[in-house]
């Protein structure tokens, strides 16, 4: 049977062999999350970010109860930042920089306590975690290689920020092919206006980047096909 999930602009088709299917979350680390990082430094109010916490933290635990793929990212830059152009370091006036000391460690180098995933969605043995110098999962990183050779068709793209690196991502991954799903509750903005406006944006003249949906709309289409799974026709 053809699974499809209530979305907009139009049902959202899943492959026929659901572990084509992976849910990609990102940069749900402690530089965005928390205050004393990037985020914060930034001028923002990172509280806003959480309350999609417990909303990709169900959808997760449905992704790992089914056994499909699950892709972390984390924004980070090696110690020596030499995977950091100055147009990124310099850009902006916030309190602290790239590499600058944080009450997190080092903002935004790989391995600082403020780099890690936040512990509700730590990733489990097995799963693939993408560390990305971009606001895009696929430059500079192995994630086409690693979606290729899994075979894996369809994204359901959730995170942080909406607008920024959700989007980036989505569309880096739209012109290479996959099928993108923007979960509307599991991503965040520190802005709502921005949220507001990408979700129209990515599924605008006929999902021209993809689709939007809630995740109970996700959940339902899972529970439909662990019932089907269970009482075969
Ligand atoms: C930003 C991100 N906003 N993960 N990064 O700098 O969206």
């Amino acid at each position: 049977m053809d699974l499809t999930i209530t979305a907009l602009p139009y049902e959202y088709t899943l492959p026929d062999d659901l572990s084509k299917l992976a849910l990609v979350i990102i940069d749900m680390q402690r530089d965005f999350m928390e205050p004393g990082g990037f985020g914060d430094a930034l001028g923002n109010d990172v509280t806003r970010l959480q309350a999609i916490v417990p909303a990709l933290k169900e959808l997760l635990a449905a992704f790992r109860t089914l056994g499909l793929p699950v892709i972390h990212t984390i924004e980070c830059h090696q110690p020596d930042l030499s995977d950091c152009p100055p147009a990124k370091l310099n850009r902006g006036k916030g309190s602290l920089k790239i590499g600058d000391e944080g009450p997190m460690g080092r903002i935004l180098v790989l391995g600082e306590p403020g780099n890690g995933i936040i512990p509700d969605l730590a990733p489990l043995p097995g799963e693939i975690v993408i560390s990305k110098p971009g606001k895009g999962a696929f430059y500079a990183t192995p994630l086409g290689a690693i979606l290729a050779e899994r075979g894996i068709t369809h994204l359901l793209m959730t995170g942080v920020t909406t607008e920024v690196c959700v989007q980036t991502t989505m569309r880096e991954a739209n012109d290479r092919g996959y099928e993108c799903l923007m979960v509307e509750d599991c991503t965040e903005s520190y802005f709502p206006e921005f949220k507001q406006a990408t979700l129209e944006m990515v599924r605008a003249q006929g999902g021209i980047v993809g689709w939007t949906a809630p995740s109970a709309n996700v959940l339902d289409t899972f529970a439909a096909f662990r019932a089907s799974e269970a009482s075969p026709v």
